[in-house]
């Protein structure tokens, strides 16, 4: 069998018995339901006679956790039929759910129905113990084994559904079938989807809409340097992947099963800088959303449940239970939207607070600094509170986070030029004078010598220091050194060479090292993990971006590289049985060569991972960095490269960038042509004239 996965949709190929089946599984644009659409073929030298059965199962709550754990309830709610239109209709909770003819019947009472097209149906089961058999399972159903349906109607226990049809294929024929499986009361929007939807055609002309769309979202960045596997990361699969995470938040997948019903704060902000290229429209509506999720104070609802979200009546979360980073994202969130666009005038829009009151985004801003500087502990550092970005870390309320602190850092630094550009004098004034606060306080109390400390506890127990016997360097506060330009320029040297010699595997930057195992659980939670694994000197891949960018804002674009290439997941596509998740997505962790299995990663698909993955290669090791003004080419790459190419298309126009490096260094622009005229620096001005535009860039000493 061979599965190929394309934008939203799959082709599972298999041969067997001289039978080849091809079958194509996608949601159309718009719709509650799914095709499946089934090509087979007979490849042998005779007739040959087939019966074919579909089979979904399906729950029987819509509510996962209860479906599973509530069975003297679930499994007494379900009814299952065919229709006299030849639709299987399952029905939950049937005597309460009048059908009114719309797609939801109520919340819990949820409808399915299936169907199938081109082909005669000769039988359907809807009890799955009919289907499968006693003490049968998925691998010889009985009813596949006997080749007849047993026309079951599923009275309670648990539904499936299948239909039947068989036929006979000449040597070389190939028939095609169609199942529509979709959610709603087959009575109605099943009988309306299938006269609408039910045919080979129409199912050809729904893939074809679905390519277009999600290919059009890909176009912002096309680029075609020396890596191939690079090329298909950035121009389809980890934009892809941040286009999905960017959809489904959290919210269901494998790992997180449908339990989440809301964004979590933090990560959901974090999005947007994968997505604000291709799709900024909707990264502003999530902006103003999660804008909406920041209280009056300046902290953040934990998560923002978009259905219910009440801004101006949310009630503030308990003062145990705020985060100290969440609302610092925007100081990366909102200048990636900005900059993409333009919309200067997004950050003077009101917006409400979750709780009460509205400010205009810049004001949102403000409050969010504020926030973070009101909660301060003795060192001068803000407080780590519940938790920083690692959710593992117990500082207590008044311990003190020096990744918030570079985070707060870059804030007032972003919002100093925010307030420059707005015509505000005072707030730069004092955005400046707060950052040199900052800055002496991190000074005073947070460089150990090599590196930058982990973070201070409440009792005033310092974190991540040469005596630490556990967690002695942290990823983050390296970086982020960097990233925030706090660290001077011996000690960006230092902490970065540190991050080398200690943190750096094959596989990718590990968030900490030696792990922690005797450290009380009271302050790092990452105790329960094995040693090597996510927060306990696992990598963390949602922070390998981080260690991408810190090495480029330092020239060193081998560097930079070779962390982007240890963590990408394409470079992996030869050796999967490695990383054991899919090799064109983003996982969650991976193990470090503090574990017995170092590079088998987990928790694919959805993760923080994606977003920075991709940011920190396109406007980092690229270079092609939305500004205000226009888009400055600033690359960081490989000496090994002599020239990469690129096309963006930024605020309706397109630019063919091609980057020549014909003396094999990282970093430096030393000239820059746009069509053809010799350019002053390296900002590709926003609004020239014409819809194409040619720009050679060339790095040199
Ligand atoms: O930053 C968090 C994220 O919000 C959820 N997953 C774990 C990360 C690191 O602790």
């Amino acid at each position: 069998s061979t599965c190929r996965h394309g934008t939203a949709y799959s082709v599972i190929e298999s041969h067997y018995s001289e039978i080849l089946t091809e079958t194509t599984y996608f949601v159309p644009l718009e719709q509650k339901f799914e095709y499946w659409r089934l090509k087979i073929t007979n490849e042998s030298q005779r007739r040959r006679e087939l019966s074919i059965f579909s089979f979904c199962e399906f729950t029987n709550q819509w509510d996962t956790f209860q479906d599973r754990v509530n069975l003297q309830y679930s499994l007494f709610i379900v009814r299952g039929e065919l229709t006299g239109e030849n639709l299987l209709r399952i029905a939950i909770q049937d005597n309460l759910t009048p059908d009114t003819g719309g797609d939801f019947i109520s919340d819990i009472a949820r409808h399915c129905w299936m169907g199938m097209a081109e082909a005669p149906i000769d039988g359907f089961d809807t009890s799955r113990e009919a289907f499968l058999g006693l003490y049968r399972g998925y691998h010889n159903p009985l009813v596949v084994e006997s080749g007849r349906s047993t026309n079951s109607k599923a009275y309670g226990d648990n539904a499936c559904g299948s239909l039947a049809t068989s036929g006979s294929l000449q040597p070389g024929e190939t028939r095609e079938i169609l199942i529509l499986l979709g959610i709603g009361d087959a009575h109605t929007v099943g009988k309306r989807t299938f006269a609408e939807f039910g045919s080979l055609e129409q199912a050809d002309a729904e893939l074809e809409k679905l390519k277009t769309h999600w290919h059009a979202q890909l176009e912002s960045l096309r680029v075609d340097t020396p890596d191939a596997d690079l090329n298909h990361t950035i121009n389809v699969w980890g934009l892809y992947n941040c286009l999905v995470n960017f959809a489904w938040s959290r919210s269901a997948s494998l790992v997180y099963n449908g339990e989440r019903d809301g964004l979590g704060f933090r990560d959901s902000v974090q999005d947007i800088l994968g997505v604000a290229a291709a799709i900024p429209e909707p990264a502003r509506e999530r902006l103003e959303l999660m804008l909406t999720g920041q209280l009056s104070n300046g902290g953040a609802m934990p998560i923002v449940r978009p259905f219910e979200h009440n801004p101006g009546h949310e009630e503030a979360p308990h003062p145990d239970e705020y985060r100290s980073d969440d609302c610092l994202w925007f100081f990366n969130a909102l200048p990636a939207y900005v900059n993409e666009t333009g919309d200067l005038d997004f950050y003077n829009k009101m917006l409400p607070y979750a709780d009460r009151g509205e400010a205009t985004v810049f004001d949102h801003l403000r409050r969010a600094l504020d926030f973070n500087l009101e909660r301060s502990g003795v060192n001068g550092l803000p407080c780590g509170l519940s938790a920083d970005w690692n959710d593992t870390l117990r500082l207590g309320y008044h311990g003190e986070s020096l990744f918030v602190a570079f985070q707060l850092r870059l804030g007032l630094a972003t919002y100093a030029e925010i307030a420059e550009r707005l015509g505000k004098p005072g707030q730069k004034s004092w955005a400046l004078a707060e950052q040199k606060k900052l800055d002496a306080s991190i000074q005073a109390c947070a460089w150990d010598g090599e590196w930058f400390i982990w973070a201070i506890g409440e009792d005033g127990t310092v974190y991540g220091t040469q005596d630490s016997e556990e967690g002695q360097v942290y990823l983050n506060t390296q970086v982020w050194s960097v990233i925030s330009e706090a660290a001077t320029a011996d000690q960006s040297a230092r902490c970065m060479r540190t991050v080398h010699e200690r943190l750096a595997t094959p596989y990718g930057l590990m968030l900490c090292a030696p792990p922690v195992i005797k450290t009380s659980i009271d302050v790092m939670r990452a105790v329960v993990f094995n040693p090597g694994i996510k927060e306990n000197a696992g990598i963390f891949n949602h922070t390998q971006g981080w260690g991408v960018m810190a090495a480029c804002m330092l020239g060193d674009g081998d560097r930079a590289y070779e962390y982007y290439r240890a963590s990408m997941p394409a470079a992996y596509n030869d050796r999967a049985e490695l990383r054991q998740i899919e090799p064109y997505v983003q996982g969650q962790t991976t193990y470090s060569t503090y574990s017995p299995r170092g590079g088998n990663s987990r928790t694919s698909w959805l993760t923080g991972a994606a977003a920075w993955s991709y940011f920190s290669a396109t406007q980092y090791i690229l270079g092609i960095k939305p500004e205000v003004d226009g888009l400055r080419i600033d690359p960081c790459i490989p000496s090994s490269w002599n020239s990469f190419s690129a096309v963006r298309r930024f605020r309706n126009q397109s630019f063919h960038i091609t980057v020549h490096n014909p003396h094999g260094v990282c970093k430096g622009v030393v000239r820059m042509l746009i069509d053809g005229e010799q350019a002053a620096g390296n900002l590709v001005p926003a609004g020239l004239p014409g819809k194409e535009h040619q720009v050679d860039v060339w790095l040199g000493p």
